[in-house]
């Protein structure tokens, strides 16, 4: 079915399942017509560099660059740099977490660029063209908003720590997102949601991924102040999560493993959600529930689903 003319949709993503369906989406929606606001909340400064590791998942994922086995990183990447570091640093202090030598060439440049005075969302818009992405890619703040895990037993850590050093296995006791009160979405941002037909919350970790980006400043009031369609996309499927903590961390933080705790997390900020047809039904209350199969396990998959997603918002579902 063609999409109505000029609907524009803005999705919301974080690392490697938001960039999965942002690729499908991608290839359905011209350029003009779809944004995709990633989420900060994961970037951090490691060995003095800047890395926004949500940002080049999508990047690279858009670009046909990743490492498609991983999910993230550059695909055919070479390991020079780190095993040299490994001389340098054997106790392995700085190199648990592993930068490839193409993927540094993103971080040197995109931390020079911070250096000369650019906006990140300057410096993703340039890295995003040269790296062969046609779709508007923007970070959700130029601010940093560093999410922080308190756990169990390891205290608090960064993210990345809690993530990539110690594998997401210390038991979650909460989660802060640094700055966030205080950090102010960009204007691209702000524009980009207020000209949008669709705001779409891809199946990233609600917690993880889509609640850093819902602290940013007034976020959350601007998305209210949109009579579109406001859907989101469960990451559960048949009570696991597809990659990554977000069943885990959802039984940490105290929520039943499911779609129906998934929705409640958004609550009244959506009209519409996608369920996966693996889940059981639930009485989602005024929500209009598209019922799919999800799996975005190749990219035959990622156009489907993206398919069936706008087919189902031109036909004025999620609304
Ligand atoms: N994930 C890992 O599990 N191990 C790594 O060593 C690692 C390095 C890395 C380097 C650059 C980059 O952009 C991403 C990287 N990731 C790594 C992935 C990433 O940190 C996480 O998947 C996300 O932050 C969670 O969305």
């Amino acid at each position: 079915m063609a999409l109505r003319e000029q609907y524009r949709v803005t999705v919301f993503v974080g690392g490697v399942g938001g960039a999965r369906l942002a690729y499908g989406l991608a290839q359905v929606l011209p350029p003009e017509r779809l944004t995709i606001v990633v989420n900060v909340g994961d970037d951090f400064w490691h060995l003095g560099l800047k890395i926004c590791p949500d940002s080049d998942t999508v990047m690279y994922t858009l670009s046909g660059r990743v490492d498609r086995a991983q999910g993230w990183g550059v695909e055919g990447e070479s390991t020079h740099m780190l095993e040299a570091l490994r001389t340098l640093d054997p106790d392995g202090g700085q190199t648990w977490f592993k930068l490839g030598d193409k993927d540094l060439a993103t971080h040197l440049w995109r931390t020079h660029a911070l250096s000369e005075g650019a906006r990140l969302t300057e410096i993703t818009d340039v890295l995003r063209q040269r790296l062969g992405m046609a779709h508007r890619l923007l970070p959700v703040t130029d601010d940093s908003v560093p999410t922080r895990v308190e756990t169990v037993e390891r205290g608090w850590l960064s993210f990345q720590e809690y993530f990539v050093r110690y594998r997401w296995q210390p038991t979650v006791r909460c989660l802060l997102y640094d700055g966030a009160e205080r950090a102010r979405v960009s204007p691209e941002v702000a524009a980009a949601i207020d000209e949008s037909d669709a705001l779409v919350f891809a199946p990233s970790n609600p917690w993880l991924s889509v609640a850093p980006m819902l602290a940013v400043g007034d976020l959350r009031a601007r998305l209210m102040a949109r009579a579109v369609p406001r859907v989101a996309m469960t990451p559960i499927l048949g009570g696991a999560a597809v990659k990554g903590p977000a069943a885990k961390l959802m039984g940490e933080l105290g929520y039943p493993v499911g779609a129906e705790a998934v929705a409640g997390f958004y609550g009244e900020l959506l009209t519409g959600f996608v369920d996966d047809t693996r889940n059981p039904p639930f009485a989602a209350g005024g929500l209009d529930v598209l019922r799919a199969d999800t799996l975005m396990s190749d990219d035959a998959a990622r156009v489907r689903v993206a398919r069936e997603l706008l087919a189902w918002l031109e036909n004025g579902g999620g609304a």
